[in-house]
């Protein structure tokens, strides 16, 4: 008997709102209540595309905004295969950011409209679930100061937000907004 498919749940967020210790727990409490799971994240920055990326984010490197928005995209293309393949075995993925941190990002940026920028994902495996963990201002200054990557400022960060909420209003995508200090103890 083929197994059931797995369920695809995308976790999205802001930086530094927890969502890769959140992928994690849900990871274990899948396992421990006998479901086969596994994590992945975008960008993979273990391919040769997701090596450019890195390089990018880490300031080591520049690319032009189209074409790193649409590295990438070309990254989650590249893993589209191996995550089929995963689903219908039966895996459930869950995915520290997906094509919504793709459109948020970029349309931060000017003279990006939100429109071009989900076009290069259309046609991706649709998520079953998409949590968005909500972190407000005061939360975020009392974690501390940003990285050194790219992006990190929280003048960048506050216009990611605003791009997230519009796209939270497409009643196509399961959204659910989640507050991470209700959901973590130990960050
Ligand atoms: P991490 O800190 O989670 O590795 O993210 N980003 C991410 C984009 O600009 N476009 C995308 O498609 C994706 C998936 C968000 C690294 C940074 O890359 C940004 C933060």
């Amino acid at each position: 008997m083929a197994a059931k498919r797995g369920a695809l749940i995308v976790l999205e967020g802001v930086d530094r709102a927890g969502k890769t210790t959140q992928c994690k727990k849900l990871v274990q409490a899948l396992q421990q209540s006998g479901r086969p799971a596994e994590m992945m994240r975008f960008p993979d920055r273990t391919t040769t595309i997701g090596q450019l990326i890195s390089a990018y984010l880490e300031k080591k490197s520049e690319l032009e905004d189209h074409t790193v928005h649409l590295l990438f995209s070309a990254n989650r293309w590249e893993l589209v295969p191996v995550m089929k393949k995963k689903l219908e075995q039966g895996v459930t993925l869950v995915v520290d950011r997906y094509a919504f941190s793709g459109v948020a990002f970029t349309s931060a940026k000017p003279g990006f409209s939100l429109d071009w920028c989900m076009k290069p994902d259309v046609g991706l495996p649709e998520p079953d679930l998409v949590m968005f963990l909500q972190l407000s201002p005061t939360e975020a200054a009392l974690r501390g100061q940003f990285g050194e990557e790219r992006y990190e400022t929280s003048v960048f960060q506050r216009a990611v937000q605003q791009k997230f909420e519009h796209l939270m209003k497409d009643p196509s995508v399961n959204w659910q907004v989640g507050d991470p200090c209700l959901l973590q103890h130990d960050s």
